[in-house]
C-alpha cells in the first residue's frame, strides 16, 4: 500500500521524538525490548583458559620488577576477554594470581568484597585475618571475609604463589564497595596459629558468645584434609553423573557455602571418565589441581593441568573429562550462593 500524506507525516513526528529522547535521558523500551529480554541468557563474558606454563614466567616477571611496597597486591589479574578489560573473569567474579617472595609484606587492610584464595605452589607464606596468622601450604583454602582486616607475609626462604578469587565485579555492581587501610603496615598477631580450626573445624563452636554465621570463622582449610575426604568418597560412593567426586567447603556454623557470595568446591574426576554435560546459571572459575583433564565448554575442549585455570561462565554447556591413568583433581568457586539467593539458578543437561 502507498504511504498517505498522514503516514509521512506521523513518520517524521517519530523520527522528532526520538531524537528529542537522548537529551532528556530517556528512551523507548518498544525499541530495545527484545535485546534487553532474550528467551535465554545473551552475555558478553567467554569460555576461557589460562595456561600455567604462559603465565607463570609473567608473574615471576612482575615479581621480580615490581616490589609490594610499590604493588599493595602484586597480582595479575585474569580478565575474560569479553569483558572489554574490566577486572572481572566473569560479571559477578574476579581473579587473579598473586605472588610473594621470601621477606615480603603485602600490607594490611579490609573491604566489603569476600575473598578465597588457592594456594598454587610454594610454601611458609602466611595470611593474617582479624588477629589470627595461618601459615599456607600448596592446595590450602584460605577465607578472608567481608570487612576482615588481612594482611600477607613471606618469612619462608620461597616465593609462594596462589590464586585470589573475589566478589568485586558484583559489590561494585551492587555500589557497596568500602575500603580502608589498617594504620600499620600489618595488624597485631592476637591469637596463636590454628586458633580458628581448633575452635570451629573439629564439629565443636563455642557456645553463648554471639557468632557472625554469614561467613565461615574458618581461615584455613588444609589440602591435606580436603584430598583425604575426597578420597574417602571415591573408594567408596558412586561418582555424581556430571561432577564426579565433589566436595564443597562448608560454613561449619551453616552447612552452607563458605561466603554469602561465593562457593568453594575440590572435586575428583576419576581416571578414564567422560562425566555428563550440563549447564546451570552459576558461573565457575576452575584451578587444575592434580593430574589433567579436559573441560569441554559449548563444544571446545579445553585440556588442563596443574595450575591452568578455566573460566566456565553462566549457561555454558560444559563437561568433564579425564582421559589418564590417575585422578584429576580441580579446584573451583563460584557465584552459586548469589544466584540461588536471588532464586535465579536454573540447570539443564
Ligand atoms: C585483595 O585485597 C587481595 O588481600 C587480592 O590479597 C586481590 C583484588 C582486588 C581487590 C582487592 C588480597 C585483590 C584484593
Amino acid at each position: 500500500m502507498a504511504a498517505t500524506p498522514r503516514d509521512d507525516l506521523r513518520d517524521r513526528e517519530r523520527a522528532h521524538l526520538f531524537e528529542a529522547l537522548p537529551g532528556q535521558h530517556l528512551g523507548a523500551l518498544w525499541r530495545v525490548y527484545a535485546n534487553a529480554l532474550t528467551p535465554e541468557p545473551v552475555k558478553r563474558e567467554v569460555p576461557h583458559r589460562w595456561a600455567w606454563k604462559d603465565l607463570r614466567p609473567l608473574l615471576y616477571e612482575a615479581a621480580r620488577l615490581v616490589p609490594t611496597e610499590e604493588a599493595e597486591r602484586r597480582v595479575l589479574m585474569l580478565l575474560n576477554p569479553g569483558l572489554g578489560g574490566e577486572a572481572a573473569i566473569t560479571p559477578t567474579l574476579y581473579a587473579g594470581m598473586q605472588i610473594i617472595l621470601p621477606g615480603e609484606i603485602a600490607r594490611s587492610h579490609r573491604h566489603t568484597p569476600n575473598a578465597i584464595r588457592f594456594i598454587v605452589e610454594g610454601e611458609g607464606a602466611f595470611t593474617a585475618v582479624n588477629g589470627e596468622r595461618t601459615v599456607m601450604k600448596p592446595g590450602d583454602f584460605v577465607t578472608t571475609p567481608t570487612w576482615v582486616w588481612h594482611d600477607h607475609g613471606n618469612e619462608s626462604d620461597q616465593a609462594v604463589v596462589w590464586l585470589d578469587g573475589l566478589d568485586l565485579p558484583l559489590v561494585a555492581t551492587l555500589s557497596s564497595v568500602f575500603y580502608q587501610k589498617y594504620p600499620d603496615i600489618q595488624q597485631p598477631v592476637s591469637r596463636p596459629i590454628g586458633d580458628s580450626s581448633r575452635r570451629y573445624a573439629r564439629g565443636f563452636s563455642p557456645a553463648r558468645v554471639p557468632l557472625p554465621r554469614h561467613y565461615s570463622p574458618i581461615v584455613n582449610y588444609p589440602y591435606v584434609e580436603a584430598r583425604e575426604a575426597l578420597a574417602t568418597m571415591a573408594e567408596s560412593d558412586h561418582p555424581d553423573d556430571y561432577d564426579g567426586y565433589l566436595l564443597q567447603y562448608i560454613n561449619p556454623l551453616t552447612g552452607g557455602p563458605v561466603l554469602p557470595t561465593m562457593a568453594a568446591y575440590l572435586q575428583w574426576i576419576p581416571p578414564h571418565s567422560t562425566l555428563k554435560e550440563h549447564q546451570h546459571t552459576s558461573a565457575a572459575v576452575y584451578l587444575g589441581v592434580e593430574g589433567r583433564g579436559v573441560i569441554t565448554i559449548d563444544g571446545q575442549a579445553y585440556a588442563w593441568e596443574p595450575h591452568d585455570v578455566i573460566v566456565v561462565p553462566s549457561w555454558c554447556r560444559h563437561q568433564h573429562q579425564n582421559p589418564g591413568d590417575e585422578p584429576a583433581i580441580l579446584f573451583s568457586f563460584t557465584d552459586d550462593p548469589v544466584i540461588r539467593a536471588l532464586a535465579l539458578y536454573r540447570e539443564a543437561d
